[in-house]
């Protein structure tokens, strides 16, 4: 009789405890902030610009100016934008669909100027996106790298280092006269720049880590109103110029090539600081 008391016993505080397990596991389940079923077109524009002029390609008859007094034209620029994230006026963050979230920016196709997802409907005052690509997909299977990730698939446009270094997040090349002639061995005797910016950090031997985030306040130039019958665009202006003129600022006589190597860490820095919102189409 005492055995089965204590029996009892034990089934009422194993059901209490179930009824708590059960509990708890649904808090952690929280009712979700948006409504996945009901989502609509977003983009964001980067529109890339020179300081105040726009960016051209191949400009050798009308260079740009640095800080440092260095004339140049751009051959190449292309970067990766990842991992997009809004956010609303009460503090609701949604992150688009992890594979929906990777784009190459590339300067020589002005379609590839849009990053184009969708999200819930709403009004969000706040876009944050990674620039280059996270380590978690930089080192994921080559099955889980599709599209403009693909190594393979030549879609990369020479973005991909290997799989010990990843992507390349931010290509710049042109050409410059300040270079002395023996930097590079350009065979077609222009001196030519380069500058190849990654490097996710790595795990087995960690190596340089130049992922950066960007978060832009959405409020002064316009938030953005998502709806299905409608197209909200946030057109960013992509100032290439803070390349060498960020709070970093260097020359490029001084680092006529960067590539995986410690000083790329110093320009990262400035990277995030070359995206500035313009305005907002909704
Ligand atoms: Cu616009």
């Amino acid at each position: 009789m005492k055995t089965h008391i204590k029996n009892l016993k034990s089934i009422f505080l194993l059901t209490i405890i179930t009824i708590i397990a059960t509990a708890c596991s649904k808090n952690s389940d929280p009712t979700p902030d948006f409504d996945e079923t009901n989502l609509a077109p977003f983009s964001i524009e980067f529109d890339n610009i020179m300081g105040d002029r726009t960016l051209s390609l191949n400009n050798t008859a009308t260079p740009y100016t640095n800080a440092a007094g260095e004339q140049f034209s751009v051959s190449q620029l292309q970067y990766f934008i990842s991992n997009i994230k809004l956010t609303t006026a009460t503090g609701k963050t949604y992150t688009v669909k992890q594979d929906e979230s990777y784009f190459l920016i590339k300067s020589s196709d002005k379609t590839t100027r849009f990053a184009k997802v969708n999200v819930p409907e709403s009004d969000y005052t706040k876009l944050t996106f990674t620039i280059g690509v996270d380590s978690l997909r930089s080192t994921m299977d080559i099955a889980q790298r599709k599209g403009v990730l693909d190594p393979a698939g030549g879609m990369t446009d020479g973005m991909y280092w290997g799989w010990n270094s990843g992507y390349i997040f931010f290509k710049f090349e042109g050409n410059s006269n300040v270079i002395s002639d023996d930097v590079n061995g350009d065979p077609t005797g222009k001196k030519a720049f380069r500058y190849h910016i990654g490097g996710f950090g790595g795990y087995s031997s960690p190596t340089i880590n130049n992922i950066k985030t960007v978060t832009i306040d959405l409020n002064k130039a316009g938030i953005a109103k998502v709806r299905k019958d409608r197209q909200s665009n946030v057109h960013l202006f992509v100032d290439v110029m803070k390349f060498f003129n960020g709070s970093n600022n260097f020359s490029i006589a001084a680092h006529p090539t960067v590539m995986f190597s410690q000083y790329s860490t110093t320009i990262a820095k400035n990277l995030t600081e070359m995206f500035k919102h313009d305005h907002t189409e909704n």
